[in-house]
């Protein structure tokens, strides 16, 4: 059956792939991201799918543009069945006492209060349908702290406690909450952690098979795919090469 999904973060990695694989199976999809030239080209390639797709351009962290772009919705759109809050980052990547306050704030205004703000906004509309679908990107990096994630970490760690306590709220208005947490990824995710810097950002995946955009896209489809009784609350997933934040093997 067809459904709305809702991405967010979906002008890059997960969220870009996760916007073609929910539109190959012929569902409408909203995308949303801060890179409108992103968004516009996003639109265009899943034009080729017969669905509709609808661009919102916002900045997750900015509470109020994030309250009246969802509420401004077309009432045809409003009927959002999946929300996929992917939307975050990493800043930076060094010991507490010389991290930059800066990435700080970045990563919990972006990973824990855009999530809130989105959740806040969407899953009222699912509430009054009595029917719905929600699914935070975490990261291992929620399951288990590593030297200089410290604050990365936390917020997903954050996503972690908020999926679990969503779980709960929401379970009389017959919404699902799924936790995903992968392990590296080759998306721009490591580009955007050392500020644009590609030598490092290529380092992290040096002699790994790292998941691509599209193994996350899978799993994420597959998560709605269960019958309406089944929900996964909680997934890992890393590459074959990775056991933990801090097992891995490369082949150099
Ligand atoms: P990318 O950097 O490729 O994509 C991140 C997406 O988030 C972009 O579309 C970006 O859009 C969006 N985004 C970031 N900040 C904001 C903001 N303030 N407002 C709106 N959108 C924003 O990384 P990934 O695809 O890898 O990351 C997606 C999620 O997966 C993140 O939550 C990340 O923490 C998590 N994750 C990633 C892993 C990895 O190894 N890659 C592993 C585990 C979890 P734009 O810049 O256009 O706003
Ligand atoms: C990203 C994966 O291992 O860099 O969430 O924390 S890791």
């Amino acid at each position: 059956m067809k459904k709305i999904i809702m991405i967010t973060g979906a002008t890059s990695g997960f969220g870009r792939a996760a916007a073609i694989r929910f539109a190959k199976e012929g569902n409408d999809i909203i995308i949303t991201g801060r890179r409108k030239e992103r968004l516009s080209l996003l639109e265009k390639e899943l034009s080729r799918f017969n669905i509709r797709s609808l661009s919102l351009n916002f900045d997750v962290r900015n509470r109020d543009e994030v309250l009246s772009v969802v509420t401004g919705l077309p009432e045809d759109w409003k009927k959002i069945d999946v929300l996929v809050n992917n939307a975050g980052l990493a800043a930076g990547l060094s010991h507490i006492d010389v991290g930059d306050p800066d990435d700080w704030d970045r990563m919990i205004d972006t990973n824990v209060k855009g999530l809130l703000y989105v959740t806040r906004a969407v899953s009222p509309l699912m509430v009054a349908r009595n029917t719905g679908h929600i699914i935070n990107i975490s990261s291992i990096a929620g399951k288990e702290v590593y030297e200089n994630g410290n604050v990365y970490c936390a917020s997903k760690y954050a996503v972690e406690a908020l999926s679990r306590s969503m779980r709960i709220d929401l379970l009389k208005h017959n919404i699902k909450v799924t936790n995903i947490a992968p392990g590296m990824a080759e998306t721009e995710f490591s580009l955007v952690r050392f500020h644009g810097d590609e030598e490092k950002a290529n380092a992290v995946y040096k002699g790994i098979k790292a998941l691509k955009g599209e193994d996350l896209a899978e799993v994420i489809y597959y998560c709605t795919t269960l019958p309406e009784h089944v929900c996964i609350n909680d997934l890992v997933i890393t590459p074959t090469a990775q056991a933990s934040a801090m097992h891995n093997v490369r082949t150099v």
